[in-house]
């Protein structure tokens, strides 16, 4: 259906009517699912918003895995509610991708056999409880930094589903902020165990804003149609700046020796990332990815039967209802 859409729209893309909807873009409208829409735009946005919520399903496994060892029941419960809000901001970002002409089904098929991409860092396994600060912290943290300017971005319905979603994620930043701080005040051991996570998610947690503006291939057009609101390098770096003084006030340290404060540029200059790693990661061979993809793969199967046990039902309604006319 998809591939049919972006082939027929192609045919009607004059000069005119794409320099029209570029100036509706300028002049800060939203684009509604109606609207028209340069095929490149409608197939731009289901990359990214297909991909953004395939993240928070992914998103909820390496989290999943702890609702059990949770140290308290008020933690489990905070875990619990968080990896349930992941669904549902899964659920408003298909719902806000099938207004492109794409369907869930169609977005799954292609998440499970590689056509589509989930964020690098959900590949890292999450080895101990203070992962479960880490992760809110820092991950969370990451995402609201890339998100809350999505809020603006100019197709109506994405935008919208952000604006909830920003609110939970900020709850989540907050929540994995307080274990890191309560592991801190502990013990030697649980100090030790809030740095390795530290340690360990600190270069992944930077991967997630894509990689360095000289090699993203996308990011030109995206902002020229308000697809993507600021450059993987402006975020990343507004970030660091942010989350630095956090690392200190747990007195941790942000395993970076390049890290220092650049009193000319008001900014922290800081390592990149390894980027070798990070395109190992999103071509499939990250430490999880074969798990995490196994798992999707799984629910999928699993949930064949009320897939099918739905359609029927809606068959028999439809056709009770034709009866009866
Ligand atoms: N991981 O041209 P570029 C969350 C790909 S989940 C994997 O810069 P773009 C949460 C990129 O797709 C947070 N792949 O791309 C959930 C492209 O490859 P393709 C998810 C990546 O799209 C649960 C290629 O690299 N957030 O919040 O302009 C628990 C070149 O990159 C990544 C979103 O999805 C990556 N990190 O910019 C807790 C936000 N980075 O597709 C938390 C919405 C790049 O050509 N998405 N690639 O094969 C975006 O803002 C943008 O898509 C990105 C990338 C900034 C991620």
């Amino acid at each position: 259906m998809y591939a049919h859409m972006v082939k027929s729209e192609a045919t009607s893309e004059d000069p005119e009517m794409l320099a029209a909807f570029q100036a509706r873009i300028d002049a800060g409208e939203k684009i509604e699912p109606k609207d028209w829409m340069p095929a490149g735009y409608r197939k731009t946005l289901i990359r990214q918003i297909g991909q953004h919520a395939h993240s928070e399903i992914v998103g909820q496994l390496p989290e999943g895995n702890w609702i059990t060892r949770a140290p308290t029941l008020e933690r489990k419960a905070n875990l619990l509610a968080k990896v349930q809000d992941e669904a549902g901001h899964g659920l408003y970002l298909y719902c806000a991708a099938e207004t492109l002409g794409v369907s869930r089904d169609e977005m799954t098929e292609m998440l499970l056999d590689g056509r589509m991409k989930y964020s690098s860092i959900f590949n890292y396994p999450t080895l101990t409880w203070a992962d479960m600060g880490a992760v809110g912290w820092l991950v969370d943290g990451a995402a609201i930094m890339n998100q809350v300017p999505l809020q603006r971005t100019s197709y109506g319905p994405y935008a919208r589903a952000m604006v909830r979603i920003c609110k939970e994620e900020s709850f989540h930043q907050r929540q994995g902020f307080h274990v890191m701080m309560s592991m801190v005040k502990g013990t030697e051991d649980q100090k030790r165990m809030a740095q390795d996570a530290l340690n360990r998610f600190w270069f992944p947690a930077l991967m997630m804003f894509g990689p360095s503006d000289k090699d993203s291939v996308h990011s030109r057009q995206s902002m020229a149609w308000k697809i993507k609101m600021n450059t993987n390098d402006e975020l990343r770096q507004k970030f660091v700046d942010e989350t630095v003084p956090q690392a200190e006030y747990l007195g941790l340290t942000v395993p970076d020796k390049k890290l220092k404060w650049n009193e000319e540029t008001g900014h922290y200059d800081f390592a990149e990332p390894d980027w070798s790693e990070f395109f190992e990661v999103i071509k499939g061979n990250g430490p999880c990815n074969k798990e995490r993809i196994a798992a999707r793969q799984k629910a999928w199967d699993d949930g064949a039967w009320v897939r099918e046990a739905m359609m029927a039902h809606a068959e028999k309604k439809r056709a009770r209802k034709l009866a009866a006319e």
